[in-house]
């Protein structure tokens, strides 16, 4: 197993949209190995492929208090959302020390594969609705801030940019 890096906002990477999986192989299990050991390092509840600069569409999450339950999906399509949204607040592993209040679907049924290669059908609520929305929106090139106001998106890219120089001195 290994921990893989995770890019930072505004890296132009993460707005990469992630290709499909085709077919789970043996390649692709040892990155969702690498991608959920990554994810409990870092104490997220979910990572998408796209943070760790691959683009391909698979997500881990894991919500649960014991951290030994991680969610695999590959290829996730909403099949269905509920009309009301919530506002909750976000943060991000690529974005640290940011948080913001999103507003999203209440609750979502999501087809994707599993680690095993089958099509299976969740139904999400609370944290779990929000962190597949979130990991969702990684696939598609998307970063939460950018449902934020552009004064908050740039004070937030000023910020990180500023953090990343001095990091690299
Ligand atoms: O660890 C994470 N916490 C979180 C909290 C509220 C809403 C979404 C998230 S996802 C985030 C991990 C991450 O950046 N996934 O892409
Ligand atoms: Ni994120």
């Amino acid at each position: 197993m290994a921990l893989l890096n995770i890019l930072c906002y505004p890296d132009p990477r993460l707005y990469t949209i992630a290709r499909s999986v085709a077919e789970v192989t043996p390649e692709i299990i040892t990155l969702i190995d690498d991608m959920i050991e990554t994810m409990y390092d870092s104490n997220g509840i979910g990572l998408a492929a796209t943070q760790v600069d691959v683009h391909q569409r698979i997500i881990v999450i894991d919500v649960s208090d014991n951290r030994e339950s991680p969610i695999v999906l590959i290829n996730p399509e909403i099949v269905w959302a509920h009309p009301d949204r919530v506002k909750g607040d976000e943060g991000c592993l690529s974005v640290p020390n940011t948080y913001d209040s999103i507003e999203r679907a209440l609750e979502i049924k999501v087809a994707a594969m599993d680690k095993t290669g089958q099509t299976r059908e969740i139904h999400a609520k609370e944290l779990l609705a929000v962190c597949v929305q979130h990991e969702m929106d990684h696939l598609e090139g998307k970063v939460f801030v950018d449902y934020l106001s552009t004064l908050k998106r740039n004070r937030i890219k000023t910020k990180m940019l500023k953090l990343q120089r001095e990091q690299s001195r």
